[in-house]
């Protein structure tokens, strides 16, 4: 495999990467090494797929499944067996699977849009109270962790009390730095020691998680038996066939992992996408233009759940600045037998590779010369269908692909039209994008200055 320049004994490619923001350097060398690449940390070997042909190569679920690169597996210290981090073969995770399913159908998420809706009017009347620019990573986080803890866990965490995030927010982003980092240390000289001390600094968090997640079980015992959401789901409900149920360790691993999983990355999408809107007045007008069109006059106006799918053209803006920055921006792929890549390399049971999305969604063999430009028009049904398969995986692929997704569609765009129909949007036009990495990437220090908006009659 290409690798990087200066390739050192010992320690291998250690000197090429930027400990804080391994995904952009990754992303660096990804333009000069090509499509596949290898990257060597002290004894141990990582390879990345950054080309658009490859990358469909690799989500061929007959060739391929899901496997656990070592930043996942480290994660597992934290989220153990819960539905992202579980091995396929393990027993939890198809019974998980199974259980929590039906909390994801389309009458599910009718349940959750009024929810959706009234978390919404509490960041309305929020920020209405603020003086000055919102911080909004700061402030999409609050919104869809606020979300995905009253719809999944029937749990108000109080987000909107205090211009903070929650508490388990800094000490979640402290969980996933900590993975992120154990992962390359395996094979590190004093690797064990550097380990002991990273666990040591992140244990506090550890401990105040779990204390958060035994209340919500302890306080969901406490009350009436019910399976109206997916905390009820994995207490009460046995497998319709099997009639097997989560453990309680397994049930923390989800709730963990559906706290993290279910509102990190949309806070992170929808902080993208604002970014965009704001720094293109054009694409702006069109959106507003939409919300105008299908909500009238009122800027209070709140869409119907079905008229969530009628917002066409925010949805493309969504799935634009997924493309840009998928909020997970990788995934491990392993063989299910030995197979050749197109590139020529042989791949065996056990190896795996990890495909980097933000480089496969800028390859111009799929995306023009112009890939790295941001234009919702892309996603024009004619256009999506002229291109190859399997060249866009914001949610991933296959039986392990994100399980929430129409969750996290339907509150991105409820978001999005209800905001962009109340406020005009300025942002600081000399800010810089920085994007901040902790296994998922949000926008930092994004502020927008938002301003009462009548909409166009
Ligand atoms: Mn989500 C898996 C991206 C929103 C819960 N999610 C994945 C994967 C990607 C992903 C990529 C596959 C990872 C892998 O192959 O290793 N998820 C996203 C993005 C958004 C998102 C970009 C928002 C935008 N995810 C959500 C929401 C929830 C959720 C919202 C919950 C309400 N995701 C999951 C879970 C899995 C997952 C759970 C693991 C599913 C499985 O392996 O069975």
């Amino acid at each position: 495999f290409p690798h990087p320049p200066g390739r050192l004994r010992f320690v291998g490619d250690v000197r090429s990467v930027d400990p804080s923001r391994p995904l952009m350097s990754m992303l660096q060398h990804a333009r000069t090494l090509g499509e596949i690449f290898e990257f060597q940390v002290f004894d141990q070997k990582f390879v990345f797929v950054a080309g658009a042909r490859l990358g469909a190569e690799l989500c061929d679920e007959s060739r391929f499944g899901k496997d656990l690169p070592p930043a996942l597996t480290s994660l597992r210290e934290f989220a153990g067996d819960g539905l992202f981090t579980a091995f396929t073969e393990e027993r939890n995770w198809g019974l998980a699977h199974d259980l929590l399913r039906p909390a994801f159908t389309r009458p599910a998420m009718q349940s959750y849009h009024p929810i959706m809706v009234e978390t919404l009017d509490e960041l309305f009347a929020y920020w209405d109270h603020q003086e000055g620019p919102v911080d909004v990573s700061r402030d999409m986080t609050k919104l869809t962790m606020e979300t995905l803890s009253r719809a999944a866990f029937s749990k108000d965490f109080g987000s909107f009390t205090s211009t903070e995030v929650h508490p388990f927010v800094p000490a979640m982003i402290s969980a996933l730095r900590t993975a992120q980092r154990l992962a390359t240390l395996d094979t590190a000289p004093g690797g064990a020691l550097i380990k002991r001390r990273l666990r040591r600094r992140n244990a506090p968090h550890q401990a105040y998680v779990d204390d958060l997640i035994d209340g919500v079980v302890a306080e969901r015992r406490a009350g009436p038996a019910s399976d109206h959401d997916l905390l009820g789901i994995m207490l009460q409900t046995p497998h319709p066939e099997t009639g097997e149920r989560l453990d309680d360790l397994n049930i923390r691993f989800q709730i963990l992992t559906f706290l993290v999983a279910g509102h990190e990355t949309t806070s992170g999408a929808l902080s993208f996408a604002l970014y965009y809107l704001a720094r293109h007045p054009e694409i702006l007008a069109r959106a507003q233009a939409e919300t105008d069109e299908i909500l009238g006059p009122d800027p209070d106006a709140v869409p119907e759940f079905e008229q969530v799918a009628k917002f066409r053209y925010l949805r493309r803006v969504l799935d634009e600045a997924l493309r840009l920055w998928p909020t997970a921006p990788a995934f491990g792929r392993g063989p299910r037998e030995e197979v050749t890549l197109s590139s020529g390399h042989t791949m065996r049971p056990g190896d795996w590779a990890i495909v980097m999305l933000p480089a496969m969604h800028r390859d111009p063999e799929v995306w023009g010369e112009d890939a790295e430009e941001f234009d919702p028009d892309r996603f024009l049904p004619e256009r999506s269908r002229a291109r190859p398969a399997h060249t866009y995986k914001p949610f991933g692929t296959g039986e392990r692909a994100c399980i929430g997704r129409q969750f996290a569609l339907h509150e991105s765009i409820l978001v999005l039209a209800r905001l962009l129909h109340r406020y005009d949007l300025s942002g600081d036009p000399g800010y810089v994008l920085d994007v901040s990495e902790r296994l998922t990437i949000m926008p930092e220090g994004f502020e927008l200055t938002l301003t009462p908006r009548t909409p166009a009659a």
